[in-house]
């Protein structure tokens, strides 16, 4: 497969100015028509004409209304055309139903449904499928199925047609079709300026009752993208449609988005407190597409993060906006460390904007989207609110129509602010996290701290330079008084000083407040001064990783010296769970404990080999210290939280029932499930079922709960993806490979569908100590699935691999065993692009 390479980019040859396609759909013989006028690029120096096209039968083609013979290559679709503006008119066929792959036109539950992002549309017609050719749309659909919907407005519709246009030039990667026996929620929204937009939330008939969330935090999106970024809505219908089978979260097709129904679908009986969070964050982030992503789009998928990082961004904006800004930023922190930490640190690093890519689908990681969104936080930061308010008017006035580059953006920045961003950029260039070593010295009433950076070499990138690293600080006395309030440090050299004069004490400093920078942060500190600015750092984030840290240093202790469980964490754990001035949730954080990835990944950082079973024993150790200490609390504490009143989305509740679920599986262990019986016969939500059905499992009980749910919830498919991922989850090390295989064995187990795939498998790969058991049975299982699923469906099997990317951690038998089943996948014939790609990029 060839490799490609962002310096090659060349602009389009072939502009298009029209699009207009036919469908007629049938499950298996689905016919395309397209009639698309093309005209020659000004800007481009040659005039070959290749369209991409995938798995298409070609029927006939034409060019200004004669019959052309066109040549099929691995390139693409080539033909001779005249050198001015022509019209090409190609009859395509495609099987729907046999498209197992999700990409591209496929079905799924007896409804039609499409995934273009990123090269799917090649796969239902011939056509530049290139980000930075863009085109307004009109779209037939002629199909005896109720309900035919494309991107756009309505423009026509009767007995078995229906036909849009889309004023807006866009990528084909936005296109996107649904025809099905939908129902729909309807509701509406007037912009700011008076334009009446129809809104519709479509699902199959039967969840009906899951869609007024989606719908209200859709308003919600709406009505905050007007007011924080200006931002209006620009068509007259606005649909979002639930899809059963689909390989990511969502996706944000002009007009007609179209989500993964875990992404929409929620009451309070089916979904959790925090399926309603994500859901309403990633409405927002699709609809928050239609200007970051859709008016402005991307030149070429090398610069997917000038959409993805941006939304994201936006969208983590907007749920602090909705809820509470600590909370939130404190889950995104530990998301950043749990997983694109972990990529920037392995075989599958990678800079924010990737230079090369064999498979692009591999490239939507972590590190694109949400250190692509700290980029943006930093920048924001380090140019203030009211310039980055500027910039971002400048940048959709002066780029709104086009496909642009991570330069185009930095220029807006550049050009409001006159601030030189040529070293900021390497942010963009650069893999890996940087290291910030901390030192401080006191003399003469002058406090300095010295900051040191370095940046680890990745695959293909050695010898880096020093970044812009915006570095926040408070201090506080001894008293614990905050006597310097946050003040932002440019970190711009390999080392650099900064002073604090005039001080009376020695002051405690509060360094990295709001996780101002994607580091990490090495200071040599004690468990005095930690559990000091746990009590007293005004920094919610501080404050947080204060305990976070506490808890990370006796895990170590515990797991790597065989020392008792640190009392200094454990007091301060326990002041800090019983403070009612703290928000429940804020508590309920600071009482989980670090992850067992997040241990390994600290044992590999400091040169010793992570032992997995020695940090899951060392974890429940943790546990059964945290129960005894908070014995007396535990009861008292659970009961004078637990939601009562009737059930509401709101953080507020959501924060109550995570603290009262956490104290619960404590409570578990001390009284014998009793506690957590209850609630799980008493809970009219799925938070509180769940809650509860953890807390047993996890002390290894719950059988008869775990039956019981299973027939209440058999006809609900997203209810039972949580029941075949907890048990995977919480199996015990030795059994979890046991559990998921006897899952996959039930006849509700189909890889066809993504979700179900997932629940039990990337359950599995987050179960550490299940999935690097001595016995090799969890790779052993792993690596059979992800064989079995490659020829159905790449994107989730190549998704899968990343289960494998910090083996390099482990010992050489875990090593050894894991090659084994790289290898063997790697040796598969008829090997997919994507996991080829995948699995070669882990074994280099
Ligand atoms: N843009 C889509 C992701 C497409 C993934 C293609 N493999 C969803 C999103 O980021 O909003
Ligand atoms: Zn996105």
């Amino acid at each position: 497969t060839p490799t490609i390479y962002l310096r090659d980019y060349t602009p389009p040859a072939w502009l298009v100015e029209e699009v207009q396609l036919t469908f007629r759909l049938a499950p298996e013989t689905t016919r395309v028509l397209s009639r698309i006028r093309f005209t020659p690029n000004p800007e481009a120096t040659d005039r070959t004409f290749v369209l991409d096209g995938e798995g298409l039968t070609l029927i006939s083609a034409r060019i200004d209304g004669t019959e052309v013979d066109p040549t099929l290559t691995e390139a693409g679709l080539t033909c001779d055309v005249p050198d001015t503006a022509f019209v090409w008119e190609a009859e395509v066929e495609i099987a729907p139903a046999s498209n197992t792959a999700l990409e591209g036109l496929y079905m799924s539950n007896g409804m039609y449904s499409t995934q273009c992002e990123a090269q799917g549309f090649r796969k239902i017609t011939y056509y530049p499928d290139r980000p930075d050719v863009m085109a307004p749309f009109s779209v037939r659909i002629e199909s005896d199925l109720p309900v035919l919907l494309s991107n756009g407005n309505r423009v026509a519709s009767g007995e078995g047609f229906a036909e849009w246009h889309d004023p807006w030039p866009k990528p084909a990667y936005l296109f996107a079709l649904v025809a099905g026996e939908l129902v729909n929620l309807p509701g509406s929204f007037t912009t700011r300026s008076g334009r009446e937009v129809e809104l519709n939330v479509w699902v199959r008939p039967g969840d009906e009752d899951k869609c007024d969330f989606a719908m209200e935090a859709l308003k919600k999106s709406m009505t905050w993208d007007e007011k924080v970024y200006g931002r209006e809505y620009d068509l007259d219908i606005f649909n979002i449609v639930a899809v059963d089978d689909f390989n990511m979260g969502a996706m944000e097709n002009k007009g007609l988005n179209i989500f993964n129904s875990s992404a929409v679908l929620a009451n309070a009986r089916t979904a959790t407190d925090a399926n309603f969070e994500r859901i309403e964050a990633i409405i927002a982030h699709e609809y928050f597409h239609n200007w970051t992503g859709n008016r402005i789009t991307c030149r070429d998928w090398f610069q997917l993060c000038l959409k993805e990082g941006l939304t994201v961004f936006r969208d983590a904006q907007f749920t602090a906006d909705m809820r509470s800004e600590p909370v939130k930023r404190i889950s995104d922190v530990l998301d950043l460390r749990g997983r694109q930490f972990r990529e920037d640190g392995g075989p599958l690093a990678h800079p924010v904007r990737p230079e090369s890519f064999k498979e692009i689908n591999n490239f939507y990681t972590a590190t694109v989207y949400e250190k692509g969104a700290e980029v943006i936080g930093m920048l924001k930061r380090l140019v203030g609110d009211e310039a980055y308010a500027k910039a971002l008017d400048l940048y959709f006035d002066r780029h709104d129509g086009q496909a642009c580059t991570i330069e185009d953006w930095l220029r807006v920045f550049e050009d409001t602010t006159g601030r030189d961003l040529t070293q900021f950029k390497r942010w963009y260039s650069q893999a890996g996290t940087p290291r910030v070593v901390m030192t401080d010295d006191w003399a003469d009433g002058t406090y300095t701290v010295t900051l040191k950076q370095s940046l680890p070499d990745t695959p293909g990138q050695t010898g880096k330079q020093p970044q812009v690293i915006p570095f926040a600080i408070g201090l506080l006395d001894p008293s614990g008084q905050e006597v310097v309030p946050t003040t932002l440090l440019e970190l711009t050299e390999t080392e650099q000083s900064f002073t604090f004069a005039g001080l009376a004490d020695r002051p405690i400093p509060s360094p990295l407040r709001g996780f101002s920078a994607p580091v990490v942060l090495d200071r040599q500190t004690d468990a005095e001064e930690r559990a000091f600015l746990l009590a007293h750092d005004t920094d919610p984030f501080n404050k947080w990783e204060a305990g976070r840290q506490l808890a990370k240093t006796a895990l170590i202790d515990m797991i790597d010296g065989g020392q008792a469980p640190d009392d200094r964490y454990l007091d301060a754990v326990r002041r800090v769970v019983t403070d009612e001035s703290l928000d429940p949730a804020f508590r309920s954080l600071c009482l989980g404990l670090p992850s067992e990835d997040d241990l390994a990944q600290s044992f590999a950082d400091s040169g010793r080999t992570p032992d997995p079973q020695a940090i899951w024993d060392g974890r429940e150790a943790m546990r059964g210290a945290l129960a005894e200490v908070l014995s007396g609390d535990l009861g008292p504490l659970y009961r004078a939280h637990l939601v009562t009143e009737p059930y509401a989305p709101s953080a507020e509740q959501a924060g109550k029932r995570s603290l009262t679920n956490i104290l619960l599986s404590l409570l578990t262990r001390r009284d014998g499930g009793a506690a957590a019986q209850g609630q799980f016969a008493d809970a009219d939500n799925l938070t509180q079922q769940i809650g509860a059905l953890s807390a047993l499992l996890t002390n290894g009980l719950g059988s008869l709960e775990l039956a019981s749910f299973a027939e209440q919830w058999s006809h609900e498919r997203l209810v039972m993806d949580k029941w075949f991922m907890i048990q995977v989850a919480h199996a015990r090390p030795a059994d979890a490979a046991r559990v998921a295989d006897a899952l996959t064995q039930r006849p509700d187990f189909a890889m066809t569908n993504p979700n179900r795939f997932r629940s039990v498998f990337g359950a599995l790969a987050m179960n550490q100590a299940g999935f690097h058991h001595a016995s090799g049975d969890g790779y052993r299982l792993m690596a059979d699935w992800l064989i079995r699923l490659d020829p159905v469906n790449p994107q989730t099997t190549a998704r899968m691999c990343s289960a494998f990317q910090t083996w390099r951690r482990y010992d050489a038998d875990r090593q050894g065993m894991i090659r084994e089943q790289l290898e063997r996948i790697a040796a598969l014939p008829g090997l997919s692009r994507d996991t080829a790609e995948m699995v070669g990029r882990i074994l280099e």
